[in-house]
């Protein structure tokens, strides 16, 4: 079973847990999830595909499980969704209903809405789901062109959870706390689903600020790198997470200074783990393992790494060597949706995810994760963000004649995306245009009007030039 821990009978024999979700100021019991869960599949059998508003709530956890247990898949659409990405991701899944709060401009472009009603209760027994089926398709960024629907089957998502618990020694024992949102893989697949399937309790802090982390009182974290380099921050709220078992970091580089903080404010070395949201994660360093600063691991259990060299041959393993990196996984996506083009690009015909990352592999397997390959594709504050999305969409307006958009280095959000704009336009009000079309965590932090872009003779923008 999927989640594990919401098997019916086992409940109803007595393995309840009266808190095993606490969020947005409610507390959930497994017999809560599986009544009121239930009770949301009933509404939507039938569904070849659902969408739900993935706010940190209650009803979230509710609509994400109800699907999973009635197997229909779901997309988890941003928090934060703007017009033009919603109506993507709605067409382009062909989702049947609406799941979760409404929207904030309340348009459901036509969809039924199906309430997730958290005193609702059914005890309806569905059978499982075949493993090879679709859980959820989730929506991620390329370099160019609109986010790309990313098929996850329940085979991938349960491997994945299982070689991750092995690695972190996760048990049921544990309290797994987490600020992260509910859309993307770290928060819901790993903390959310990881949770319910593990059957630990889980904390979504909301907000993931240092103090909130402090006070959750977790033996398991999970945070993106700027949630720890906030956290090095206010060491008061560090010292705090010392009773805590394991520390966990992922989705972007984690700098080696805030390696070295949290080993000297919590006493302990974080654990770091590398993925994507195509092959899930992949490489981590594990509970019993070595922790190297500035490294993301091993592979994990059924997982096989290569590098790539220019040539298209394989580099060697030396710790040194730069190759582009490729990974083999039980944990794979059944492919973008829709798109057979853009997911023969990423595949090899031997069946590695072309990462589009650049790495060494020590001798002994260790991974260093040195960049990317594409400038187009950013991350900031651990999201996933392409160049290309934001430029079609500043394009769109009518004050801007060029535009572009680049990653630049920052401290607190590993890149701040910034957009280079030769037009009239006020830079707020571009701003606030891109957060009304698309997500509002990919609206540029800043906007700089300039008079003319760097290009090269071949009349190519030279993005290198921007990013300093
Ligand atoms: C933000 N603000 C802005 C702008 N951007 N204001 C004006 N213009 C902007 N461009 C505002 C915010 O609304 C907020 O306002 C305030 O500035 C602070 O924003 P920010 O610094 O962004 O802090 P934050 O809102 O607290 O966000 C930082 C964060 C967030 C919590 C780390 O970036 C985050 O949740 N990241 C997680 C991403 C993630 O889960 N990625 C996983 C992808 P106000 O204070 O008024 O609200 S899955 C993945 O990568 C794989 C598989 C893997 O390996 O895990
Ligand atoms: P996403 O699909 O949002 O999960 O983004 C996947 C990308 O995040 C990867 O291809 C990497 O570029 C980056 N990433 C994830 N984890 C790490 C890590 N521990 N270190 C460096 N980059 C990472």
């Amino acid at each position: 079973m999927l989640l594990a821990s919401l098997n019916p009978a086992a409940v109803a024999a007595g393995a309840d847990l009266s808190d095993a979700v606490r969020i947005d100021g409610t507390s959930l019991s497994r017999s809560d999830l599986v009544g009121a869960a239930t009770s949301v599949a009933e509404r939507i059998g039938g569904a070849s595909l659902v969408a739900i508003l993935a706010k940190p709530s209650a009803t979230t956890v509710l609509a994400v499980a109800g699907c999973l247990i009635a197997g229909v898949p779901f997309v988890p659409v941003p928090a934060d969704v703007g017009a033009a990405e919603r109506r993507h991701m709605l067409t382009d899944s062909g989702a049947q209903g609406w799941l979760g709060e409404r929207p904030a401009d309340d348009d459901l472009d036509g969809l039924p809405h199906v309430p997730v009603r958290i005193h609702a209760r059914s005890w309806h027994r569905y059978g499982e789901p075949p493993p090879d089926a679709t859980a959820m398709v989730m929506y991620t960024s390329g370099t160019t062109g609109l986010p790309k629907g990313v098929v996850l089957s329940r085979r991938a998502v349960a491997a994945d959870i299982d070689a991750l618990a092995a690695a972190w020694q996760w048990t049921a024992e544990d309290t797994l706390v987490h600020g992260l949102p509910l859309f993307h893989v770290h928060g819901l697949v790993l903390g959310l689903l990881g949770s319910l399937r593990i059957g630990n309790r889980f904390v979504h802090t909301g907000r993931p600020s240092p103090a909130a982390y402090a006070e959750a009182a977790g033996s398991l974290y999970f945070g993106v790198p700027t949630v720890w380099t906030r956290v090095v921050g206010e060491p008061d709220a560090a010292r705090a997470l010392s009773s805590a078992r394991l520390l966990v970091s992922g989705s972007a580089a984690l700098p080696v200074p805030v390696f070295d903080g949290l080993v000297r404010l919590t006493g302990h070395a974080p654990v770091e783990r590398y993925g994507a949201t195509e092959s899930l994660i992949t490489v981590s360093t594990r509970f019993d393992g070595e922790r190297r600063p500035g490294w993301v691991g091993l592979p994990l259990d059924g997982v096989s790494t290569r590098l790539v060299g220019e040539d298209g041959g394989e580099v060697p393993h030396d710790g040194e060597t730069i190759g582009r990196l490729e990974v083999r996984t039980p944990t794979m996506f059944d492919g973008y949706l829709n798109r057979p083009d853009a997911t023969a690009d990423a595949m090899t015909p031997d069946g590695f995810y072309r990462t589009g990352d650049v790495s060494v592999i020590d001798a002994g397997g260790m991974h260093r994760i040195v960049g990317r390959e594409s400038v187009d594709l950013i991350k900031s504050g651990g999201y996933r963000v392409g160049a290309g999305e934001i430029e079609t969409v500043l394009l769109g307006h009518q004050g801007v004649a060029e535009v572009a958009v680049v990653g630049v280095p920052d401290d607190d959000l590993g890149q701040r995306i910034v957009a280079f704009v030769v037009g009239d336009a006020e830079p707020q009000v571009l701003i606030d245009f891109v957060a009304d079309q698309l997500s509002a965590h990919k609206r540029p932090r800043e906007v700089r009007i300039v008079d003319a872009l760097p290009r090269n003779a071949m009349g190519k923008v030279v993005k290198k030039e921007l990013m300093t």
